[in-house]
């Protein structure tokens, strides 16, 4: 059997094993339809002299975008068309290590197999060059399909500016702890499209996490486990809006004062 690039690489092993563990995640909540969603980790931490050296195995892919900041970067990427569920227990067979190559525009896959990255891959290269451009530390993105946080965008009162946010913000006190940039807005654009990748950019400006309307979530942080427990607390505080709700009634919220007391005593 081929040698896989995580053999005698236990760090960049472990990475890959938070990445599998969160893709359980995704589909155990319902999020992760067939092949709904995607992730990409940065690796270029883990990478030494003899995966610099690792001949590509595909073709170069061009990227559909620029990524000036990404110039021989590498990063772990989903597969396109491959499912979560199967992600979540084979990696390396779901998802593939790319190399960006020196235009800053296209890519090569390096390891395990030939397995082409998601389609979202421009939005995706597009968030990890604006993290390493800032220098945020940020490591991990992901793209996932929360259904209710998805269905509150169907309601256009919730798309104007940080009307979501103050809503979720005021279900539960964790939400504004852990939470703390709330939630930006993508109006809606073709999946897979650079607009969708410029449009997401921009409100990462201001969050680390933004819903595309009528289609998922998108969030960022310094690792894959961060990033899935910002949408997680979301997920949480849209499931007691809903509940209360279905209840029957309007949740009265948390009030601005409470919030206020919260972001003293949390430094947020
Ligand atoms: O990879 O979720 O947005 C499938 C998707 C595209
Ligand atoms: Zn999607």
């Amino acid at each position: 059997m081929m040698k896989s690039i995580l053999e005698n690489r236990p760090a960049l092993k472990a990475e890959i094993e938070k990445v599998a563990e969160v893709a359980g995640y995704l589909w155990q909540k319902g999020w992760a339809e067939r092949n709904g969603g995607n992730i990409t980790v940065n690796v270029t931490e883990y990478v030494d002299d003899e995966i610099r050296q690792m001949p590509a195995i595909s073709e170069a892919y061009p990227i559909g975008t620029t990524v000036p900041a990404l110039k021989g970067c590498y990063f772990y990427c989903k597969g396109t068309n491959r499912r979560m569920r199967d992600l979540a227990r084979w990696p390396m067979e779901n998802g593939s290590i790319v190399r960006i190559l020196d235009d800053c525009a296209s890519y090569v896959i390096i390891a395990d197999n030939p397995v082409k990255p998601t389609s979202e891959i421009a939005a995706h290269l597009s968030m990890h060059n604006q993290m390493v451009e800032k220098g945020k530390g940020y490591k991990a993105a992901v793209h996932t399909h929360p259904i209710d946080l998805v269905a509150m965008t169907h309601n256009p009162k919730f798309l104007e500016k940080d009307v979501l946010t103050n809503l979720l913000w005021s279900m539960i006190p964790e939400t504004r702890a852990f939470c703390p940039k709330g939630l930006g807005i993508v109006p809606y654009k073709m999946p897979s499209s650079v607009e969708l990748a410029d449009a997401t950019i921009e409100q990462l400006e201001e969050y680390d996490v933004v819903m595309w309307e009528k289609h998922g979530v998108c969030a960022v942080g310094p690792d894959i486990m961060e990033a899935f427990d910002q949408v997680d607390v979301l997920s949480k505080a849209a499931q007691i809006y809903l509940t209360a709700k279905s209840m029957g009634f309007e949740p009265t919220g948390t009030t601005q004062e409470q919030m206020l007391e919260l972001q003293r005593a949390f430094n947020l």
